[in-house]
C-alpha cells in the first residue's frame, strides 16, 4: 500500500528533521490544529543523480505503479536540474515532485566523481523490487544505492553542485514534506500569515528571492525552512555536519472561476495546482550553504 511506503518516508524524516516536529508541537500548542493528522501535506519530494540507470525514469516507477499520473515537466539551466511533478488517485494522498541532475553537463571532474559511485549499479534497481510489496520499498527507499562516499568526494562536488552533494551523501531520503496552509483557521491560512507564525517560534525560512515565492498568476505561494545540519559519517569514519532536509509550506489560492464556491465545498480541483519553476528554483536553496548557514 502506498499509504505505508509514505508512512516509513515520513517516520524517517521526522527523526531526522528537527523542525518537522518542532512546528508540528507548536501548531498544537497555538491550536492551530489537533493533531499531526490534520495537517494536510501538499507535496513530498525527492532528489536524484540523472544518470541511465537511475534517475527520475528510475524512481517515478515506484509512483506510476500505485496511480500517480506524471504531469508538467520543469527545467533549471542554471542549477543544471529537470523535474517532473506526479498527480496522486487519490486527492487525499501528497503530488510527489521528482528532480534530477543533469550529470552530463557538469564538469568533466565531477562527472568521474559520481560515475564512481553510480556505477556500481548495473541494473535499474526498482525492476528488481517487488512494487506491490510496501516493506520491501521502503526499505530499498532507505538504503544506499552505492558506497559511502568520502568527505572530500563530497566538497569537491559541493564546489560545483550542492545538489550533486547532497544527493550523493543522502540519497532519497526525503527532500521535504509540505504544509498546506490554506485550510488552515483564518489568521493562519496565508504563506505570510504562516510565516509570521513560524519566525515567531524562531523557524529560520529561506529568503533565496524573498521569504514568500510567488508564481506569476500569483495563485501559488510557497515559503520553506532552511534544512538544519546533521552530523554526517563518510567513508574511512570521517565526520561533517551537512545539509539535511527541510519543511514547506503552500498556499494555492482558489481559481477565478470558484471564488463564489463555499469554503466548506472547496477541494484540491478548485484550486491552483501543479507547481512554478521560479519558486522551485529558489526552494532548491534551502539545503544551500547560503541558506543553511543563516542565523
Ligand atoms: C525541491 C525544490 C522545489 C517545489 O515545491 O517547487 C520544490 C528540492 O529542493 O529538491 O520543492
Ligand atoms: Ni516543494
Amino acid at each position: 500500500m502506498i499509504k505505508e511506503i509514505l508512512a516509513g518516508l515520513m517516520l524517517r524524516y521526522r527523526e531526522r528533521v528537527p523542525d518537522v516536529s518542532g512546528i508540528i508541537n507548536a501548531m498544537i500548542a497555538e491550536g492551530i490544529i489537533k493533531n499531526a493528522d490534520s495537517i494536510e501535506n501538499d507535496h513530498i519530494a525527492f532528489r536524484t543523480m540523472g544518470v541511465p540507470l537511475l534517475g527520475i525514469q528510475s524512481l517515478e516507477k515506484i509512483f506510476l505503479h500505485y496511480g500517480y499520473q506524471k504531469r508538467d515537466a520543469y527545467h533549471f539551466p542554471a542549477k543544471k536540474l529537470d523535474a517532473y511533478w506526479y498527480a496522486p488517485a487519490d486527492t487525499r494522498l501528497p503530488r510527489i515532485f521528482l528532480s534530477e541532475l543533469r550529470v552530463q553537463d557538469l564538469s568533466a571532474a565531477a562527472q568521474r566523481i559520481i560515475h564512481a559511485y553510480t556505477r556500481e549499479v548495473k541494473v535499474d534497481p526498482v525492476t528488481q523490487l517487488n512494487l506491490d510489496d510496501a516493506t520491501a520499498v521502503d526499505t530499498f527507499l532507505h538504503s544506499g544505492l552505492w558506497r559511502t562516499p568520502t568527505l572530500a568526494d563530497f566538497q569537491a562536488l559541493s564546489a560545483e553542485s550542492e545538489y550533486a552533494a547532497w544527493v550523493i551523501y543522502n540519497r532519497y531520503y526525503l527532500n521535504h514534506f509540505t504544509i498546506s496552509v490554506h485550510n488552515l483557521p483564518a489568521g493562519y491560512n496565508t504563506v505570510a500569515q504562516f510565516n509570521t507564525f513560524l519566525e515567531k517560534h524562531g523557524f529560520i525560512l529561506n529568503d533565496a528571492g524573498g521569504k514568500i515565492k510567488i508564481s506569476p498568476d500569483g495563485n501559488l505561494l510557497q515559503s520553506a525552512t532552511v534544512a538544519k545540519k546533521i552530523l554526517a559519517t563518510f567513508a574511512g569514519g570521517e565526520q561533517a555536519e551537512i545539509a539535511g532536509s527541510y519543511v514547506e509550506f503552500a498556499e494555492r489560492k482558489v481559481l477565478p472561476a470558484f471564488t463564489h464556491l463555499p469554503q466548506d465545498q472547496l477541494t484540491r480541483a478548485h484550486r491552483r495546482e501543479g507547481f512554478e519553476a521560479g519558486n522551485a528554483d529558489k526552494i532548491f536553496e534551502s539545503t544551500y550553504n547560503a541558506q543553511t548557514g543563516r542565523k
